[in-house]
């Protein structure tokens, strides 16, 4: 139903309210949601959509097309509005179904599944990070690929943010960053609306933000009315001139047009209710009925031509760029596809090879390095960088070359900011075109924990390099030496672990994160030696399984397993020897990816872990997360207190984590099993063993 009070050609007003409608209807019919933000952002998104923003809705892949992210993904119902009424695939039914199990409209944007939204948002100040991340990567590609005549990567990042995502520590990390590196095609409009969930922020959010912004070498463009179309427009216009990355700071009221409650927190997140949408409809002179947009209006809106418009120009000129530069051109198409360069198969295999025939005893961090020497140079697309512990990452290898504000380069320093480093890595990601990978101390995971398992969440292929993996770090303490961060980071679904024993597994564990399509990958490492294992070809061939037998028991049947993961693989085979003497026939299982191991198929896992055989799990670390695969007939050796400040070899003795101790543990499971009622042991006293 058409509303008949609406011109022929609508007014800007008219257009923003159709989102203001769909907002607030779509909460509450949802009976949840958040109505505030959409409603007080609907003149900005109209400005920012309708004249500056370059996409193609039937091609949300596009690769020059602009990235728009809702860094405050609570306004979720803003960007599915803008999405509908451009011309997505996202019929009203979708926004009637708002926040239901399995529509595409779910409370906060999701990526990968609602054409068009480029990350996943919500987590508040993460989405500014993703969005650096993609400003970064559209420079670092634009200087790769761009030819006099040729801009083919030359588009801009727009960021929504609110007051909570500046108040986010993370805020800082990425403007900083983004400042100090001339971002110049990031433009960010700030909704300066004064509220947040407890109330006014003037309570407990004073900052001088544009002052703020400036300091880290931004432009700012203050006091701009958020509902003043020209303003926004000018401001739009002078941020797109500029030299730095932009931060318009919009004046705006939360849930404007709400006549009641715009301007209150009860806006925030919470439906109007009946009465106040009524009223809202009244104030906005929107006559049409939930869900339903008058046809003038949705035509205004309509961005199908337009985009298809922009892409076929940009499709001609990619074609020029072809023919003069056909090389480049299919390179770039590769890297946009995500795909590995040809031959890809064959060099990793041979790479695997060479690092099975070498028996250097080194520390994982360091064949981490030397597989990134070997894989790097035919991988392009590998963005590099580390939290400044380069050196002790080992992160850079022999043609890294930094990103500067100036120069491109392969290798960022990202400065001592895990968390940003992280969502900047998942917006390098999410652009397309670099995989990026990033190092600091395992420890430190806990700093950048949200982006890691947002790179999950979003099934993002960003490799992680976590150093300095246990107490193995030695002298640093206990602040240092993670404990229960191996374990924390398996919890998260999608996560592959990797914590390689040797240089053989490390080159495994770079070329499986490498491959990975659907998900991130994290690297432990050790910073202290360790053997190369014995390994022959089909024992190789087992690795990239995530758990497989290194060294059969000497017996055909084993009469126990033993489960190792990175360094105390070793102590695995030392007890395993040990115990042979002893004439008892142990099985060592080394585990370097319990995920992909979980998703070999039974049989696999049978053969590899068989039932009814006791199993023993030794890991550095907290014992929990082992129960799994030991069941409560076996037992782990393992460390469930913090660690203490002394050379690596004296704190495994300190602590028991020793081969004679890791034998005693396998006899006395196999005693206990053998006669369930047998008694604990008095080791269980040990101060840091965890048996039984
Ligand atoms: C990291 C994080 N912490 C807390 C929240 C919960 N939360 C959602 S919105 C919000 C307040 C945001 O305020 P503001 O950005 O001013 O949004 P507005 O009220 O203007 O819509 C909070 C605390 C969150 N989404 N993410």
């Amino acid at each position: 139903m058409n509303a008949p009070s609406l011109a022929l050609s609508p007014s800007r007003a008219a257009l923003a309210n159709a989102l203001r409608a769909l907002a607030m209807d779509a909460v509450e019919q949802a009976n949840s949601g958040h109505p505030g933000m959409p409603m007080g952002m609907a003149d900005i998104a109209e400005v920012l959509w309708r004249h500056h923003l370059r996409h193609n809705p039937a091609n949300p892949r596009w690769a020059d097309r602009d990235r728009f992210v809702v860094s405050n993904g609570h306004g979720s119902m803003l960007l599915y509005a803008l999405l509908h009424l451009t011309g997505y695939d996202l019929p009203m039914e979708q926004i009637r179904r708002f926040r239901q199990l399995h529509s595409v409209t779910p409370g906060h944007p999701e990526y990968g599944l609602t054409p068009g939204v480029e990350t996943t948002t919500g987590p508040l100040g993460q989405g500014l990070a993703n969005a650096v991340g993609m400003a970064l990567a559209e420079r670092l590609l634009a200087a790769e690929f761009n030819r006099p005549g040729f801009d083919i990567v030359d588009h801009r990042t727009y960021v929504l943010l609110g007051d909570g995502c500046l108040m986010e520590g993370i805020s800082h990390e990425a403007a900083s960053l983004a400042g100090t590196l001339g971002l110049r095609k990031l433009v960010c409009l700030y909704d300066d609306n004064g509220i947040s969930i407890d109330g006014h922020v003037s309570g407990w959010f004073s900052d001088d933000t544009p002052r703020r912004f400036r300091a880290y070498g931004w432009n700012v463009i203050e006091a701009v009315d958020g509902h003043d179309a020209d303003a926004i427009d000018a401001a739009l216009k002078r941020a797109q001139a500029a030299g730095h990355p932009t931060l318009i700071c919009c004046k705006t009221v939360i849930g404007k047009g709400a006549p009641n409650k715009a301007g209150s927190h009860d806006v925030h997140g919470a439906p109007l209710g009946q009465k106040e949408v009524a009223a809202a409809r009244a104030s906005l002179g929107w006559a049409s009925p939930p869900f339903e947009v008058p046809d003038e209006i949705r035509a205004a809106w309509d961005a199908r031509s337009r985009g298809a418009a922009m892409e076929a120009n940009w499709s001609e000129r990619f074609q020029a760029y072809s023919r003069a530069h056909p090389q480049l051109a299919l390179e770039f198409v590769r890297r946009m596809a995500g795909e590995l360069p040809p031959g890809w198969a064959e060099r990793s295999a041979a790479l695997v090879r060479d690092a099975a025939a070498r028996n250097d005893k080194v520390a994982t961090r360091k064949a981490s390095r030397n597989a990134l020497e070997a894989l790097a140079s035919s991988l392009p697309e590998l963005i590099g960088g580390s939290a400044d512990l380069t050196g002790s990452n080992l992160t850079a290898w022999s043609r890294s070359t930094t990103v500067t504000a100036d120069t491109a380069g392969n290798y960022i320093h990202y400065g001592v900011r895990e968390f940003g480093m992280a969502a900047i890595m998942n917006g390098l990601a999410l652009h397309g075109g670099l995989l990026p990978y990033g190092g600091t101390f395992l420890v430190f995971s806990d700093y950048a924990r949200n982006a890691l398992r947002m790179a999950a969440l979003m099934r993002l292929r960003s490799i992680f390099v976590l150093t300095h993996d246990s107490i193995g770090l030695g002298e640093d303490g206990p602040t240092h030496q993670p404990i229960e961060h191996a374990a924390a980071l398996r919890l998260i679904p999608r996560m592959d672990v990797w914590r390689p024993c040797d240089a053989l597994e490390t080159q495994v564990a770079w070329i499986a994160a490498i491959e990975r399509r659907d998900g991130p990958s994290c690297l432990l490492l050790s910073r202290q030696n360790l053997p190369a294992q014995p390994r022959d070809a089909a024992v190789c061939s087992q690795v990239q399984r995530g758990g497989y037998i290194l060294a059969e028991a000497p017996s055909s049947t084993p009469q126990a397993v033993i489960i190792a993961t990175g360094s105390e693989v070793e102590l695995a085979m030392q007890a395993q020897r040990q115990l042979a003497l002893e004439g008892l026939g142990v099985r060592v299982v080394s585990m370097p990816c319990a995920s992909a191991f979980d998703r070999q198929d039974a049989a696999y896992r049978e053969a590899v872990l068989p039932n009814g055989i006791p199993r023993i799990a030794v890991e550095a670390g907290v014992s929990d997360y082992w129960r799994k695969y030991v069941g409560l007939d076996g037992a782990v050796l393992g460390l469930d207190r913090f660690g203490e400040s002394a050379p690596a070899p004296q704190l495994f003795e300190y602590f028991g984590l020793t081969a004679s101790n890791l034998s005693a543990l396998v006899r006395s499971t196999l005693h206990r099993t053998a006669e369930p009622a047998a008694p604990p042991t008095g080791e269980r006293s040990h101060p840091a063993l965890t048996l039984g």
